[in-house]
């Protein structure tokens, strides 16, 4: 009998294709959001499960999927799964790093474009009509070419993020906790920087962490003091790094030029308040969103199910304790 597995979100139909030549497949093709207890019915007969970061898997979760051997995220993040309790239950966890890099990265610049030059709310003015001919005084933005860009968290879509810099002769100087190696400095033609020092230079500041309990709130109303008034923040990593009231508070009054969020805490909610400013971009947490990236990760986790089922070790095990 072939394992049983559940595709906790929806997935392209060659996902499921794919993995019914495995296993036996509970799909959520009508893509409901499961929930703890939803997720907990789901899995009570389960071997496997593919996830997505909308799918809480907590200790609760866990306790309640006695057969439960392999967790297979659909994300390079996965602050939704217990790791602990994963490993504990030796149950493997897997996630789909580097397929999404360049996508994201791509997303970041869009947003980061967006907001130095008002491209959102320029449009919904013209679409209201307002356009009445030219003005010298219109919309003007922030130059992006020549300026200083900062990246908080230099991972691969960091450093993807820096190196599309060079073609607008920007700056790049970038905080992490752990300096990259000289060779992959030169290739993205950043400098490592201390964070205060990151915050106050970056005229465009671009955050790529993941989030865990240290990253909690590492932008909150004192960073965002010391960032100079002309700047704009970026995030594309993750919801609840940024303090988003201290966030709003700082775009009402204009003590940072503009922000653009692909991310919110407590996401698919959010802030009301940003609805109301017009120094603020927003999208729908769409950083991996192009069909290519999306179908890479889903046949990434499916590549990381098939082998954790079949005792090899998945090749992108987040948590190696429970393969030992
Ligand atoms: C995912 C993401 O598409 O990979 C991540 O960590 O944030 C996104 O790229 C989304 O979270 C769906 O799981």
């Amino acid at each position: 009998m072939k394992p049983r597995i559940l595709v906790a979100r929806e997935v392209f139909p060659e996902v499921i294709e794919r993995l019914s030549r495995h296993f036996e497949v509970d799909a959520n093709q009508a893509d409901v959001v499961l929930g703890v207890e939803g997720l907990k019915a789901r899995l009570a007969d389960k071997t496997g499960v593919m996830t997505a970061v909308s799918d809480p898997v907590t200790a609760e979760v866990i306790a309640a999927a006695p057969g439960l051997k392999a967790v297979c995220n659909f994300a390079v993040g996965y602050n939704n799964i217990d790791l602990a309790a994963c490993t504990r239950a030796g149950i493997l966890a897997t996630n789909t790093p580097g397929v999404l890099d360049d996508t994201t990265a791509d997303l970041a610049w869009a947003l980061l474009m967006a907001t130095a030059r008002h491209i959102q709310t320029s449009e919904h003015w013209l679409r209201a009509g307002h356009w009445k001919g030219f003005r010298m005084t219109d919309w003007l933005g922030s130059d992006v070419h020549h300026a200083t860009l900062g990246i908080l968290g230099m991972g691969r879509i960091g450093q993807a993020v820096a190196r599309r810099a060079l073609g607008f002769d920007m700056n790049v100087i970038y905080h992490n906790r752990s300096r990259l190696p000289a060779d992959k400095e030169a290739a993205c033609r950043a400098t490592w920087v201390d964070k205060a020092t990151l915050l106050r230079e970056a005229d465009f500041l671009v955050l790529l962490l993941p989030y865990s309990a240290e990253s909690h709130h590492i932008i909150g109303a004192a960073e965002l003091a010391q960032m100079k008034p002309t700047a704009h923040l970026i995030n594309v990593a993750r919801g609840g790094i940024v303090d988003d009231a201290a966030l709003v508070s700082a775009l009402r009054q204009r003590r940072l030029a503009g922000a653009a969020l692909d991310v919110f805490e407590g996401e698919p909610k959010f802030d009301p308040a940003f609805l109301e400013l017009d120094n603020v971009t927003l999208t729908p947490h769409i950083g991996s969103s192009s069909r290519a990236t999306r179908m890479a990760m889903a046949m990434t986790a499916a590549d990381n199910l098939i082998a954790a089922l079949s005792g090899q070790r998945p090749p992108n095990l987040i948590n190696a304790d429970a393969w030992r």
